[in-house]
Formats: C-alpha cells, structure tokens, sequence
C-alpha cells in the first residue's frame, strides 16, 4: 500500500500537501471508485482531529449557535446517502499545459476526480435546527488546516451560496462507501457539495457560518476564481475573476493510455463524461481523424444525478501516429469545446475541452497468405 493508504501505482504529484490522482486505467471501470483509488487534494497538512473530542460550530447569522458532537449528528438528524463524483477545478490542467506554463500549479491529468457514497446529514437539517436570519445568503465552511499557499498562512475556507446549501444533495459526511471517513478525505466529517467543484467540498469541518457576503477565506476570495487570460496569478486580490462553483460539462478518455502503443485495428475506447448541475450527459462522439468523422459512444447507466458517466466505442485505428479525440453534449444542448488554447486560463482551471490521447499504433497483423511457411 502507498502513502495514505492509497493504491501503489497511484500518481503522487506531492507527498506534502499530498495531491495524487489514480492512473487513468484504474478509473476504466466507472461506478463507484475504491477508497485507495479515490483522488485527493490537500492544500497543507492532513490534520489528525480526535474525534471524541471534535465539536463542530454552527454560528453566524443563525437564531441558535450550536455545537454538536459526532453524536448529536447522528442521533439528532436523520441519516441519508449521496453517490456524488467530486472533480477537482484542476482537473486535466496537464493538457493546458501544452498551451502555455501554468507555473506552481499541480499538473493534474484525467483523474482528478472520483466517484463515492456519501452517507451523513442534510446540512439544510442542520441549518434548519439553527434557525437562519433572513439576511443569510451564504454559507461558510472552515478547517483547521493551514495551508502555506495562502499569504499569510491561513486555514482552510470557503463558501456557496443558501440556495445551494440548502439542496437536499449537500451533506455533512462521516462515511465514505460504507466506511468511517478516511483521514486523508477529511474525518471525522466533511462538506459533500455534490456537482460543484472539489474545492467547496470542505474536509475535517469544524466550522459552518451563516453570512450575508461569501467567505472572505482565500481559497473562496483569491483562489479557485477564474482569472482573466491576461492576469497576472500571482497579484490576485480577492474578488477578481469569476468564482468558480457548479461543474461545467466534461469528457475524457481513459483508454488505451495517452502516449501507448495499442496495434492498429478495432480498438476498444474508454472514457468518462460528467455534466453540469440539472443536466445529463446526452451523447459522447469518438473520432481517430482530427474530426472529420465521428462515431457515436455508448453510454452506461448513471448511478443518479451527480454522477459521471462512463462510456465506450470501438474505432479502427490505422498504423502509425493517432490522435483519439472525445467531445460531448449535454441535455442542454452544450458541448465540450475543441481546443484546449480557447479555455486556458493563468491558474489552469476548468479543462474541459476535447478529451485527447495520442497514440502510436503498431502495424496491423496479417495472417500469413495460406501455403506460405515462416521462417
Ligand atoms: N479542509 C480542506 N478541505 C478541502 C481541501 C483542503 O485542502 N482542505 N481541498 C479541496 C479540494 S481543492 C478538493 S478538489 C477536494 C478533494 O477532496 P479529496 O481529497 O477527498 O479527493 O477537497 C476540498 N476540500
Ligand atoms: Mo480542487
């Protein structure tokens, strides 16, 4: 087994903060991902919170502070389940790389993102139990881990607007496919924001504030905010660019492995799609010719609203240097767009351009005519 539990061939990009994501090949069969192959992105040191004593705070604009145990969570409010794909802002960054540097940003590749159930509460129950003021229209999310990208070092905090907050799908999480919340994925208990981006999903929670303005933390007013093409990252002051928070539509391959030497011939492709919050996945199209013609994917089932999708197709791949390409649209009409130059961005986040392998195809086999004998 790898650092924090985690399967051995899992790509660390940093030990410390640990950032690592599975090889695309573990992520083939789609569905729920194993806790050891489950992604994940840290911004500083994994705290290790004893969670007998662990409280977390409800404050802010609420008629009733509270402080609950783990207990009280569980005994106080019914339990429910989530299935819930948490994708990472910097998902696929590596191929926008290509475009141009993204200095001191991790150069995620497709597996930035994983698959679990979720089982905890509402955080609507919770807020509910609080009683918000009506000039609540934020919620605020803080942990105890103090990252150093920050300046100065603050801890981990973010925020999403009421509306969100209070979906059904929003849970205070301490079990994660059926097992305690593993440390490295924020136990005793974190925020399951399911169809927005990873970053608002907040690990080792002990701290949940009604505000009438979003967290003024870093990590809600600096970063995870799409910047202008032009700015400058490292002078962002809070509030510039766009914050980011419901996921944009997505696809990519998994299969055969970027930079592989499959022989030419039928070809099995593999890949995933995920849409943005209240839409599905329509269609995913598959091309090995830059385009010109596509052939339509088979998509499996989706285990529910919030996540992805995993599909399939099978191209005759000629001999020689081969470019897979993968687009798709969702239930909106939207597609994924062709280049990755149209959506980079100086912080490197939100790649969803076409989904790109390229491949060296071996020469195709050809039974020896009948009557001829090898050497
Ligand atoms: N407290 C805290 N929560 C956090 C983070 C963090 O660094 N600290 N990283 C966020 C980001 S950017 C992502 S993508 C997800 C990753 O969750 P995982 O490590 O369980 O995969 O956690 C989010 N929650
Ligand atoms: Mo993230």
């Amino acid at each position: 087994m790898g650092l924090w539990g985690k399967r051995d061939d899992m790509v660390v990009h940093e030990r410390e903060p640990f950032n690592a994501e599975p090889p695309p090949a573990a992520l083939t069969g789609g569905g729920i991902t194993p806790l050891d192959t489950f992604f994940s992105r840290n911004h500083g040191p994994v705290p290790d919170l004893d969670p007998a004593g662990w409280r977390l705070t409800v404050d802010g604009l609420v008629e009733r502070r509270l402080s609950l145990s783990l207990d009280d969570l569980r005994t106080r409010f019914a339990a429910t389940e989530v299935t819930a794909t948490l994708q990472c802002a910097g998902n696929r960054r590596r191929a926008l790389t290509d475009v141009r540097d993204i200095p001191g940003e991790t150069p995620w590749g497709p597996g930035a993102l994983s698959t679990a159930r979720f089982r905890g509460v509402r955080l609507a129950d919770v807020l509910g139990h609080a009683g918000l003021d009506p000039r609540t229209a934020h919620i605020a999310f803080t942990a105890p881990d103090v990252s150093p990208q920050a300046d100065p070092p603050e801890p981990y905090g973010v925020s999403v607007p009421l509306a969100k907050a209070l979906g059904p799908e929003v849970l205070l999480a301490w079990a994660m496919n059926d097992r305690p919340l593993p440390r490295v994925h924020g136990a005793p208990l974190r925020v399951v924001v399911p169809g927005w981006i990873g970053a608002r999903s907040v690990k080792w929670l002990h701290r949940v504030t009604a505000r009438a303005t979003p967290s003024d933390a870093h990590f809600q007013a600096v970063a995870y905010r799409l910047p202008p093409a032009a700015a400058d990252p490292g002078r962002a002051r809070p509030g510039d660019g766009v914050p980011l928070g419901p996921l944009a539509l997505n696809c990519a391959v998994l299969s055969p492995a970027d930079g592989s030497r499959p022989p030419a011939g039928p070809t099995r492709i593999t890949g995933y799609a995920l849409a943005g919050e209240g839409r599905t996945v329509a269609r995913v199209d598959v091309s090995c010719d830059a385009g010109r013609t596509w052939t339509r994917a088979g998509l499996a089932d989706a285990a529910g609203p919030w996540v992805w999708q995993h599909w399939h197709a099978v191209l005759d791949l000629p001999a020689g240097e081969v470019e897979v390409v993968a687009r798709a649209r969702d239930s909106a009409g939207a597609t994924t767009p062709e280049s990755p130059a149209t959506v980079w961005n100086p912080k490197g986040y939100v790649n969803n351009s076409w989904g790109r392998v390229r491949l060296r195809c071996g020469g195709r086999f050809r039974p020896a005519p009948r009557g001829t004998q090898r050497p």
